[in-house]
C-alpha cells in the first residue's frame, strides 16, 4: 500500500485481532495455556481484577486444568454481556471480581421467571444459599465442566482405529474428566435435567437435557468415528464456529444423492488399484488399499472449495496412492498412466522420474460446482516432505499473478504420510511461514494418509507426541480425526474443512486414520516386522464392502446399483488399458506440473539478448536509490550511504549495492517482477542493500526506493524471511516455477547456511529440468569468502555446486566449434549456472541475463562479503550501458607485453583482489598475468582459451582460497588440461598447476592467526615468491 511515495507495511490479516477477541484474562498467560501473540494486553483495570479473581478462582475445588479454559472464556463471554452465560456463573462472576475469595464467590442464582429454567431450578430458593440448592448449581458447573471436557478431550477416546488395535494418540486410558465420577456425578445423577451452558450446541433448539442425554450427545460428536481437536485455538470466534460444524444435531448427514457420489467415488479409487494389482502384480504402485477414502476426501475439498470460490488448487503428495490421485482427481487420461507401467523409450526430453513422482496440470469442469477449476500436482522427490514448501511457493506466486491476494480463488492441499509428518522438520519449517505476511498462502488444506505405519516401523517408534498432526497445534490449525471405514463422517470433516480455510483463511488438517492393507509397496512382506497389525488387516474388510452394505441397508441404493456401478468402471479401466497397448511411445511433457505454453514459442534459443541498461534509465534508477521522501525521517548512517550513492556515481566508480539496484531496478521498469527473499534481505547481512528504509520516528513505515521507480513498473518484493534455509529456498523456488517472467531470488544469510536446504538443492534445483523438464530461473546468492571467519562463516562449498554441473569435465578442442553460438549453447545444454562475480557491472548483468536468456536455468552465485565495499570492486557507468554485457571471463587488461608474462593465474572471486595487492606488493606486474573466470559452469572453454593463447610461454596456475579439496580446482583441472591437450593454439599440452590451501576437512580455520598464515602461503605460491616477501603486505 502506497502513501505518498511510502510503503506502509501492514500486518497480516490473521494478526489482526478478530471481532471477538480477549479484553482481558482472568488468569496469568500460563493460566490459559499458549497465549496468543496477537491478543493485546489487559488493561490496568482488568489485570487488577485478574490478578484477584485469578486467585480465588484458582482454589475452587472444582477448577483443573481445562476447565479454567473454560470458565476463562465463560468470563470473556460475561464480560462482553451478562446475560451470554447462565444465571450462577453471573452471579458468580460478579462476586469475584467484588473480590470474594475462593468458596465465597459461589452464590445460588435467582429464581428465574422463564418456565424452562424453573423446571431446572425447582428446587432452588431464589436468594438463599440453602445448601440444597448450592448444590443444585454446583451440579449445573459440574456438567459444564463436563461438557467442556469433552468438547477438549473427547477425541482421545474417539473411536478413530478401524483396525480396532491402536489408540490414535498412542494412549488408551480414558481422560479422568471424561468421568462423571471425576466431578462426583454418578448413575444416579444421568436423569437429572440440565440446562445447557452457552458454549455448546448439542441441544439444538432444546436447552435443558437430561445427563444421561447430554453424555449421550457429547459421545457420539465426540467420541465416535471423528476426534475433533479444536480447544488449543486461542480464537474465540474460530471455536465457536468449529462446535456450531460438529454438536448441531443432524449435521453430519449426507442426502441419498451426496451418499451415491461418494459411492462411486470409493468405487474408483478401489477398483482402480484392484485393476492395476491384476495386470501388474509385480510393480511397485504404493497402492492406497486401507486408504481409499483418499479420493472421495479430496474431491470432496476440492468440490467444497470450488463452490466456494476456489480455481486453482496446487497439490502436494508423497508416493501412497499418487497414481489414484492423478487418475481419479486430476482426471489424466488412463491410458497416459498406464503406459507408464511400459517400458517404452520416451519421446522427449529428459531423464525422466519413476512413475509415482510425475506432476500434472489440468483444467476442467468441477461437476460438483460447475465451474471451471485448474488442478496441479507438483513434481516431487522421494525426500518426503520437501515438496510442501515447493507447493506454498507456486500457490503464493499464481495468487500474486492474478491479483489474487487473500487467496480467495488459489488454494494448497498437501498429503502427508503420518511418519513423515511427524518426523520431518520441513513441515514445521513450513507451517511457520503461514502468517508471514510475504509468505502467506492464507492458509493450506492438509491430508494425512495416518496408516499408523512408516515402512516397518511402528508409531510408538518414531514420534514423541501423542498425534502424528500435534505438529498443527502449533501454528493453530484445527484438526480433524477421522476413521476411514466411516466415509461420511470423512465427507463431513472435508466440508468443514474447506469451509473453515474460505472463513478463517488459516491451515487445516484432516487425520484419516487408516491402515496399509499391503507392506510399504506391494512387494514387501509386512508380516516380518507387524505380524499383529497384518493379522488384523486380513480380516478387515475393504471400505467399499463396508459402505455398500450400508447404502444397501439404508435403501439408499440397491443390488443391482452396485452391480452396475462396478460393472461401469470396471468397462472403463479395460477400455484404457486396451488404448494404453497401442501407445508406442510415453512423453515427459505429458507430466509437466507448471507448463509455460507461450514463452519459449516467441524465442530463439541460441541468441542471449543483450543485458545494457540505457543511460537515462540508469540515472533515473541511482537517483530514486539514492533518496527518500520528503518528511521521510531517515537514519543519519543512511543519509550519508545515500549521499554516498550519489557520489559513486559523480565519481563513475560504482558499488556493488548499486551494481544490484540497477539490475532489479531496470528489471522492474521493464515489466519484469522481482522477488528477493531470505533472512534478512531487506538490509542486507552486511549492511550494503538497504532496499527497505524505515523512518526514525514512525514505527512500521518504510519506503523502498526500488518500488516508486515509476507507476508502470513491476512490482518489487524483497521480504525478510523466517529463520529456515530449507523450506523457503523450497518456497522462492515454487514461486519461480509459474512466470518465467520474473526474477526469483534467494539469499542465504552466509553461503555456509545454504546446505539445511540441500533436499531442495539436489533434488529440485539441480535435477529438476532433467527429471520433470521443468525450468526455473531461480537464483541463489551465497555470500562466500575466506575472510578469517571460521568455518562456517567462510565456504558455501561452491566444489558440491560444481560436482553437480552436468557438463563433460573433458572438452576436446579440435571438435568444438567456439563460435558466436558456443555460449548460449552451452547454457542451453548446463543443468544450472555457477558463478562468482568480482564487479557491481557483472553482477547486474548476470542477473538481467537470468531473464533475457531464452530459457531458465537456475544460477547458484557465490557474492561478496568484504568485497561490497572493497574500493576496486567498483564498476564504471560504461559497464553498464548498452552493448555491455555479462563478462563469463574478465582477462587481465593491464600487461602491455604479453611475451613478458611467465605466469598466467586464473581465479574466481573476491581472491583476485589479494592477488591483485600481493602482485603489486611483490612487483611481478608485468609477469604475473590475472584472469577471472567469473562464470564457472558452463565453463567458458572458448575465452579461457583465448587468454591461455595470449601467452603461449607462461605457466598456468588455479588460484584459489578454499582449500585444495573445495572450492572449483577439481572442476576446473581437468577442463584446463582437456582443453590444452587438444587445442591446436599457440601454448597448447600445457597443463595446470595449483596454488592454495592444503586439503582439508574443515572449510576454514577458526583461528585468525593460521587463517593470515594459509592466505600469505596461498599468495606466495600463487606469485612464485618466498613467503618472506610478503612481509608487511596487508591485503
Ligand atoms: C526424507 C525421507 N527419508 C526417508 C525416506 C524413505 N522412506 C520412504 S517411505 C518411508 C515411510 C513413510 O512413512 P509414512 O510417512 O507414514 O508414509 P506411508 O508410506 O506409510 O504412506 C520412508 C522412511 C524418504 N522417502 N524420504
Ligand atoms: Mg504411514
Amino acid at each position: 500500500m502506497y502513501r505518498a511515495g511510502v510503503l506502509y507495511r501492514l500486518a497480516s490479516p490473521s494478526r489482526v485481532a478478530g471481532p471477538i477477541r480477549a479484553r482481558g484474562s482472568l488468569s496469568s498467560v500460563s493460566w490459559m495455556g499458549r497465549s496468543s501473540r496477537d491478543s493485546s494486553l489487559p488493561s490496568p483495570l482488568i489485570r487488577r481484577h485478574q490478578s484477584s479473581a485469578a486467585s480465588s478462582v484458582k482454589h475452587e475445588q472444582f477448577m483443573n486444568g481445562s476447565s479454567s479454559i473454560y470458565i476463562e472464556q465463560m468470563y470473556q463471554s460475561w464480560q462482553r454481556d451478562p446475560t451470554s452465560v447462565h444465571v450462577s456463573w453471573d452471579a458468580y462472576f460478579k462476586n469475584v471480581e467484588a473480590g470474594c475469595g475462593p468458596g465465597q464467590a459461589f452464590q445460588a442464582p435467582p429464581l428465574n421467571s422463564s418456565p424452562s429454567l424453573r423446571l431446572v431450578t425447582e428446587t432452588m430458593t431464589a436468594v438463599t444459599s440453602s445448601k440444597e440448592s448450592i448444590n443444585n448449581v454446583a451440579d449445573h458447573l459440574k456438567v459444564q465442566l463436563l461438557i467442556r471436557s469433552y468438547q477438549t478431550r473427547g477425541h482421545n477416546i474417539a473411536d478413530l482405529d478401524p483396525l480396532g488395535i491402536n489408540s490414535a494418540d498412542l494412549d488408551d486410558t480414558v481422560p479422568p474428566e471424561l468421568e462423571l465420577a471425576f466431578y462426583g456425578l454418578s448413575d444416579a445423577d444421568l436423569d437429572r435435567q440440565f440446562l445447557l451452558p452457552p458454549t455448546t450446541y448439542i441441544g439444538g433448539d432444546e436447552k435443558i437435557l437430561t445427563l444421561r442425554e447430554i453424555v449421550n450427545r457429547l459421545k457420539s460428536i465426540y467420541c465416535n468415528k471423528t476426534g475433533i481437536e479444536y480447544m488449543h485455538l486461542t480464537n474465540f470466534e474460530q471455536q465457536e464456529w468449529i462446535r456450531k460444524k460438529f454438536e448441531a444435531p443432524k449435521v453430519t448427514e449426507l442426502s441419498h444423492d451426496q451418499k451415491k457420489v461418494l459411492f462411486k467415488r470409493l468405487i474408483r479409487s478401489t477398483k482402480f488399484e484392484e485393476f492395476l494389482a491384476k495386470k501388474w502384480p509385480s510393480e511397485k504402485r504404493f497402492g492406497l488399499e486401507g486408504c481409499e477414502v483418499l479420493i472421495p476426501a479430496i474431491k470432496q475439498v476440492i468440490d467444497t472449495s470450488s463452490s466456494l470460490g476456489v480455481d486453482s488448487v496446487v497439490i502436494g503428495m508423497p508416493h501412497r496412492g499418487r497414481l489414484n490421485v492423478l487418475a481419479n482427481v486430476c482426471r489424466q487420461p488412463l491410458s497416459t498412466i498406464l503406459s507408464q507401467f511400459s517400458t517404452l523409450e520416451p519421446a522427449d526430453e529428459g531423464s525422466g522420474d519413476v512413475k509415482y513422482h510425475l506432476g500434472v496440470c489440468i483444467e476442467r469442469l468441477n461437476r460438483q460446482s460447475q465451474r471451471n477449476i485448474k488442478i496441479a500436482v507438483v513434481a516431487n522427490p522421494s525426500h518426503l516432505e520437501a515438496v510442501d514448501p515447493v507447493v506454498m511457493g507456486k500457490v503464493r506466486a499464481e495468487a500474486f499473478y492474478a491479483g489474487d491476494n487473500k487467496h480467495d480463488r488459489t488454494m494448497a492441499i498437501l498429503m502427508h504420510g503420518d511418519a513423515a509428518f511427524s518426523g520431518q522438520g520441513v513441515v514445521m519449517e513450513t507451517f511457520n511461514l503461514d502468517d508471514l505476511p510475504s509468505y502467506t498462502t492464507h492458509g493450506a488444506i492438509h491430508l494425512v494418509v495416518n496408516n499408523q505405519i512408516g515402512f516397518t516401523t511402528d508409531p510408538r517408534f518414531s514420534r514423541s507426541s501423542p498425534y502424528c498432526t500435534d505438529v498443527g497445534r502449533v501454528v493453530g490449525c484445527p484438526i480433524f480425526h477421522v476413521n476411514v471405514d466411516d466415509p461420511e463422517a470423512v465427507m463431513h470433516v472435508c466440508s468443514v474443512a474447506s469451509e473453515w480455510r474460505k472463513t478463517f483463511k488459516r491451515d487445516v488438517i484432516i487425520d484419516l486414520v487408516c491402515y496399509r492393507r499391503h507392506g510399504h509397496n506391494e512387494l514387501d512382506e509386512p508380516m516380518f516386522t507387524q505380524p499383529l497389525m497384518y493379522q488384523k488387516i486380513k480380516g478387515t474388510k475393504p471400505v467399499l464392502d463396508i459402505y455398500q452394505k450400508q447404502i444397501i441397508q439404508e435403501g439408499v441404493a440397491n443390488e443391482q446399483y452396485v452391480k452396475d456401478e462396478l460393472t461401469k468402471y470396471g468397462q472403463i479401466m479395460e477400455d484404457a488399458y486396451e488404448n494404453a497397448q497401442k501407445v508406442t511411445f510415453v512423453r515427459n511433457r505429458d507430466w509437466l506440473d507448471s507448463p509455460w505454453d507461450d514463452f519459449f514459442k516467441k524465442r530463439d534459443p541460441l541468441k542471449i539478448p543483450s543485458t545494457g541498461i540505457e543511460e537515462d534509465k540508469l540515472t533515473h534508477i541511482i537517483d530514486k536509490f539514492s533518496s527518500v521522501p520528503e518528511g521521510f525521517a531517515l537514519h543519519r548512517g543512511l543519509e550519508r550511504t545515500l549521499k554516498g550513492r550519489k557520489q559513486m556515481q559523480a565519481d563513475d566508480s560504482v558499488d556493488w549495492s548499486i551494481g544490484e539496484a540497477l539490475a532489479f531496478g531496470s528489471l522492474l521498469m521493464e515489466g519484469t517482477h522481482v522477488r528477493l527473499s531470505g533472512q534478512d534481505v531487506e538490509r542486507g547481512t552486511f549492511s550494503h542493500r538497504h532496499h527497505v528504509l524505515h523512518d526514525q520516528k514512525e514505527d512500521i513505515k518504510v519506503y523502498n526506493p526500488l518500488n516508486n521507480l515509476a507507476e508502470s513498473q513491476a512490482a518489487y518484493t524483497v521480504c525478510n524471511s523466517s529463520l529456515s534455509e530449507y523450506a523457503v529456498l523450497g518456497f522462492e523456488l515454487g514461486y519461480s516455477m509459474v512466470d518465467p517472467n520474473s526474477l526469483v531470488i534467494w539469499e542465504a544469510q552466509f553461503g555456509d547456511f545454504s546446505n539445511t536446504a540441500q533436499c531442495i538443492i539436489d533434488q529440485f534445483i539441480s535435477s529438476g529440468q532433467s527429471k520433470w523438464i521443468r525450468q526455473s530461473g531461480l537464483v541463489m546468492l551465497l555470500p562466500h569468502g575466506y575472510e578469517g571467519m571460521g568455518p562456517e562463516h567462510s565456504s558455501c562449498r561452491p566444489e558440491r555446486f560444481l560436482q553437480m554441473c552436468n557438463e563433460d569435465d573433458m572438452m576436446d578442442a579440435s571438435k568444438a566449434a567456439f563460435d558466436g553460438t558456443f555460449e548460449a549453447q552451452q547454457l542451453h545444454d548446463t543443468n544450472w549456472i555457477v558463478a562468482n562475480c568480482t564487479t557491481p557491472a557483472n553482477i547486474c548483468h548476470l542477473l538481467r541475463r537470468q531473464v533475457t536468456m531464452p530459457f531458465r536455468k537456475p544460477s547458484v552465485v557465490m557474492t561478496p562479503k568484504s568485497l561490497l565495499r572493497h574500493p576496486l570492486a567498483r564498476s564504471p557507468i560504461s559497464d553498464f550501458l548498452p552493448g555491455s554485457k555479462f563478462q563469463r571471463v574478465i582477462p587481465e587488461k593491464n600487461i602491455s607485453n604479453p611475451s613478458n608474462v611467465q605466469r598466467v593465474v586464473f581465479c574466481t572471486g573476491k581472491v583476485y583482489y589479494d592477488l591483485v595487492a600481493a602482485r603489486k606488493h611483490v612487483g611481478k606486474e608485468n609477469e604475473v598475468a590475472l584472469a577471472r573466470v567469473e562464470q564457472l559452469a558452463p565453463f567458458p572453454y572458448d575465452l579461457v582459451l583465448e587468454e591461455c593463447t595470449k601467452y603461449p610461454q607462461a605457466e598456468l596456475v588455479w588460484a584459489q582460497e578454499e582449500h585444495k579439496n573445495m572450492g572449483a580446482w577439481t572442476f576446473v583441472q581437468p577442463r584446463f588440461n582437456s582443453l590444452m591437450a587438444t587445442s591446436s593454439q599457440p601454448g597448447s599440452g600445457r597443463v595446470i598447476s595449483y596454488a592454495g590451501r592444503l586439503p582439508s576437512a574443515s572449510p576454514a580455520t577458526g583461528n585468525k592467526y593460521t587463517h593470515y598464515q594459509e592466505q600469505k602461503e596461498m599468495l606466495s605460491k600463487t606469485l612464485d615468491v618466498a613467503k618472506s616477501s610478503l612481509e608487511g603486505f596487508k591485503a
